[in-house]
């Protein structure tokens, strides 16, 4: 978890793999739907482009089908979900269906002004067009809105790890890495 921008997608790709369990980021599915212009990808993106969430029937539906396949078996480590409330419960419901509970929920904190920095210097590099000066205050404020107050669900169940994600990318990996004990 952690606005847009803190890392999620980077660090995730390595987390998941020192684990060694998938790696499921709701966005790049996201991504990948709108490349592939797919019936998904048309809806999805009229979100995306504007910096709001995809509704959430459609990413509950995604992620259900994700991670009831065979590579999930052995855990999995999701980016960018849940993102809001109704999600947190229709996640739990679908862990409490196999036997399951989320064991850690990382939190990435980074200040305001490095990740509005960081999401700049992308769009210069990858052209994506949730990037833009506007759509990123956009998605700053959903996400203040939306996804910070579920930060203190998962404190509540003592499940939350938090990480500075300032800094090198591989100096954040190591503190994950470190605060999970993995
Ligand atoms: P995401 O794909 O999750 O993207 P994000 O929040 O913008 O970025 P992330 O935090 O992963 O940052 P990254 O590592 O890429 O979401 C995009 C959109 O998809 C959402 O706005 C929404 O519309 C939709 N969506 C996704 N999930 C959804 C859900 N559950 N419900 C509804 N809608 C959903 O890093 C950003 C940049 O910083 C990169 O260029 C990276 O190279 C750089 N960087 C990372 N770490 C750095 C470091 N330590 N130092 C310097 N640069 C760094």
């Amino acid at each position: 978890m952690g606005p847009p921008g803190a890392g999620k997608g980077t660090q995730a790709v390595v987390v998941a793999a020192a684990l060694g369990v998938p790696h499921i980021s709701t966005g790049d599915i996201f991504r990948a739907n709108v490349s592939a212009g797919t019936d998904l990808g048309r809806e999805a993106q009229r979100y995306m482009d504007a910096g709001e969430y995809v509704p959430d029937s459609v990413t509950n539906a995604m992620v259900r089908d994700r991670i009831s396949q065979d590579d999930c078996r052995p855990g999995f480590l999701l980016d960018g979900y849940p993102r809001t409330l109704e999600q947190v419960n229709e996640l739990d419901m679908m862990l409490l269906a196999d036997g399951l509970h989320v064991d850690r929920a990382i939190e990435l904190t980074v200040d305001t002004d490095v990740v509005v920095d960081r999401l700049l210097k992308r769009a210069e590099e990858q052209d994506r067009a949730d990037d833009t000066a506007e759509v990123i205050r956009r998605r700053l404020e959903v996400y203040a809105d939306q996804t910070a107050p579920l930060i203190a669900v998962y404190a509540e169940r003592g499940v939350l790890v938090q990480v500075d994600g300032m800094g090198e990318v591989d100096e954040v990996t190591a503190r994950i890495l470190t605060a999970i004990g993995a």
